[in-house]
């Protein structure tokens, strides 16, 4: 028996615990954002729970509505905004709230505000529920200017001005990978505890990664840049080998996976699509975050990611992001195209 490592195991550090010991870095802190983390985490718990009973409870199939995006939504998309919206209210911590499910913002009542904006997709690759691949919810977190007068403004906001973002993976297990603005971690649910348990501190991701993931079936339509870039995954020209091609089509598990092995994962603009398919607020910013904190980067095909200013709370914008060496290399190659242009 491993006497070592079971003394290891009976030092838990939970999320909570974790983001205690984050907050006591701040004398000032108030203990309001551990606060708003275990409303988003009891979320998560939830949506765990009832994915992964989702086939047996029959909560798989449509709802009879449509979101704004003019997709049809699942049940349990249904169900998981509206876990969510309620907890996130009941914090007494928020005052705006931003759901991939929801047209227009929620602005909290006076008597429940507090100085936290939340940005979310409550559920996110949603085609994958029916066959049970992994899913996940993404979030992101801003301060307020005037918690007495939240406006549209203070959700528009750059990526830059996160305070934190994160998102969690319903798969084989449910993991909430999490950054407040100093590094990445994971952590691991564990269903007998019901606690997230630190199973991945300071997540870094490789400068360079052996793989990409896109959905190709998309090529016809891409503009010669992402042609080119991925050509070159598959027949590179500087003698290395080339990528492998991973898509589950959830971006949550495909950024999972290319935050932990590395490589690069892009969503570009096409002809269809000139603005790609993923959104700004609760889809690009979190992740495009989560990948700066890990040692990555993200590039929208004109600038740094998180230097986007959204007009607009559902707007979308194209992404690549991953491995630094990976995305420096489409960087290059819009470079190039813009000084021919020029
Ligand atoms: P989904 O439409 O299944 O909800 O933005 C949502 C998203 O999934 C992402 O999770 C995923 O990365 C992407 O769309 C997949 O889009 P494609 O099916 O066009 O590849």
């Amino acid at each position: 028996m491993d006497h070592a490592a079971d003394a290891h195991r009976t030092d838990l550090m939970t999320i909570t615990r974790h983001v205690l010991n984050e907050q006591s870095k701040y004398p000032e802190s108030r203990g309001d954002f551990t606060i708003l983390l275990s409303h988003i985490v009891l979320g998560c718990k939830f949506v765990c729970s009832a994915v992964s009973k989702a086939g047996l409870a029959k909560l798989i199939g449509l709802a009879g509505e449509t979101n704004v995006q003019g997709e049809e939504q699942k049940k349990l998309d249904v169900l998981s905004n509206e876990v969510f919206v309620k907890a996130l209210i009941s914090s007494g911590r928020t005052c705006i709230l931003v759901s991939e499910e929801d047209e227009e913002a929620t602005f909290v009542e006076p008597s429940k505000r507090g100085r936290y904006i939340v940005v979310f997709d409550p559920l996110d690759g949603s085609s994958n529920i029916d066959c049970g691949v992994s899913i996940g919810t993404i979030f992101g977190i801003y301060l307020v200017k005037d918690k007495d007068n939240p406006t549209l403004d203070d959700v528009l906001q750059p990526g830059t001005n996160l305070l934190a973002a994160g998102y969690c993976m319903y798969g084989s297990s449910c993991t909430l990978v999490l950054s407040t603005g100093s590094g990445v971690n994971g952590f691991t649910l564990d269903p007998s505890l019901g606690e997230f348990i630190l199973t991945h501190p300071h997540i870094k991701i490789p400068k360079k990664g052996k793989i990409y993931s896109v959905n190709e079936g998309n090529a016809k339509n891409w503009d010669e840049q992402t042609t080119k870039f991925v050509e070159k995954c598959k027949f590179p020209t500087d003698g290395s080998p080339p990528k492998s091609l991973r898509y589950v089509g959830s971006m949550v598990a495909d950024v999972h996976r290319t935050l932990l092995y590395g490589g690069i994962f892009l969503y570009p603009a096409d002809k269809k699509s000139p603005n790609g398919k993923l959104r700004v607020l609760y889809e690009v910013f979190p992740m495009s975050y989560l990948m700066e904190q890990a040692g990555g980067q993200a590039f929208t095909s004109k600038q740094r990611a998180l230097d986007l200013v959204p007009k607009k709370i559902h707007e979308r914008s194209p992404v690549f992001l991953g491995s630094y060496d990976d995305v420096e290399e489409i960087k290059a190659l819009y470079a190039a195209a813009e000084e021919n242009n020029a």
